[in-house]
């Protein structure tokens, strides 16, 4: 917690925005001795979400002196997304690293990029695992989905009806997310019933319209889940504006800094996330080491420099685990 509250505040110092390419002095380099260059995007450039993710990128391109693009759509689409990774195809980089919006939709291009012998990592939202080499992930589905489902659990004592409010239909963690939140729901809170499941494109307004009609739809809704960043904030100004506060509770996957006034107000009872710049951090990471063959198939452990050594499931390097929150804590995080 110590470490965590540590990091946050040096990252939110180095937080860095747009577009553009950082490299300085380190040692990472391609065959041929020049310099890695690794391109980096979001699900989007606008969602403070990956902002912070871009962050800790910048930190470790910096430490390994690698060349770091980061490109993106100002918002959430699919199509340019395919489009940006064409152009870096085009451009040889030597390594891609994506969050996926729409897992089917991107592994096509992707799997072009590698048979063009460039290496391909996803992050946060998987692609189909033929096409990419590795999965940088945040933490196990099972552990977000859990994670949601005990404070929804805790907070209505086991009893009444919820809605999630999820980013896109399409994206990888999302599903994943939700298969565990229902599974859980199954076996530790069968008198919790979930009533409606609805996307809002991971944009705060849309999140906030849908949680309106969620709303006025569902008069025994006694608490929101939403596990898109932009949609926690959107999912409390509703409830805050539909002078439910309270009442009906909100909960979410979130930043503390979007999230702070609305746990102060309590209209947000609980905010769940995990440390997004190191999620960028690990990623650039785990890019680079992968092209210069350090990371292999097959490897069980990760030596992830600061962060430690890391699990290897398959391919999949875990992060860590999912933290919560709440009145209690939140002002200690800035990012
Ligand atoms: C959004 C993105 C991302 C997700 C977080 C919690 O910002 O959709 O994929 O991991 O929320």
């Amino acid at each position: 917690m110590k470490c965590f509250l540590t990091f946050a505040l040096a990252a939110s110092l180095a937080l860095n925005v747009g577009c553009n390419k950082s490299s300085e002095t380190g040692s990472s380099t391609a065959s041929g001795g020049k310099k890695l260059t690794i391109a980096l995007m979001p699900k989007s450039k606008g969602n403070a979400y990956f902002i912070s993710c871009k962050a800790g990128a910048d930190e470790a391109a910096k430490e390994l002196g690698a060349e770091l693009i980061f490109d993106g759509p100002t918002d959430p689409d699919p199509a340019k997304q395919n489009e940006i990774i064409e152009n870096w195809i085009t451009l040889g980089v030597d390594v891609i690293a994506v969050a996926c919006e729409n897992k089917e939709g991107i592994s096509t291009a992707l799997r072009k990029a590698r048979a063009k012998g460039i290496k391909v990592v996803t992050y946060d939202s998987d692609a189909n695992a033929d096409a990419r080499d590795f999965f940088v992930n945040q933490a196990t589905p099972e552990g977000i989905g859990n994670t949601l489902m005990d404070e929804a659990g805790r907070l209505l004592g086991g009893e009444g009806e919820f809605a999630i409010i999820t980013a896109s239909l399409t994206a990888a963690n999302m599903n994943e997310w939700q298969k565990h939140i229902e599974a859980r729901r199954v076996v530790k809170y069968p008198n919790m019933k979930m009533v409606a499941l609805r996307p809002c494109d991971d944009l705060k307004d849309k999140a906030q319209a849908e949680a309106t009609n969620l709303l006025s739809a569902n008069p025994n809704l006694k608490l929101i889940m939403a596990i898109c960043s932009p949609a926690v904030p959107g999912a409390a100004e509703a409830v805050k504006q539909a002078g439910k506060t309270g009442a009906v509770k909100v909960i979410g996957l979130g930043l503390p800094n979007e999230n702070k006034k609305y746990v102060h107000e309590d209209v947000t009872q609980s905010v769940i996330l995990w440390k997004t710049t190191d999620l960028g951090y690990l990623t650039i990471k785990a890019a680079a080491d992968l092209a210069t063959g350090k990371l292999k198939a097959g490897a069980t452990e990760y030596d992830a420099g600061r962060l430690g050594k890391l699990k290897v499931d398959g391919d999949s390097i875990v992060l860590g685990q999912p933290f919560i929150f709440n009145k209690a804590n939140i002002d200690g995080f800035d990012f």
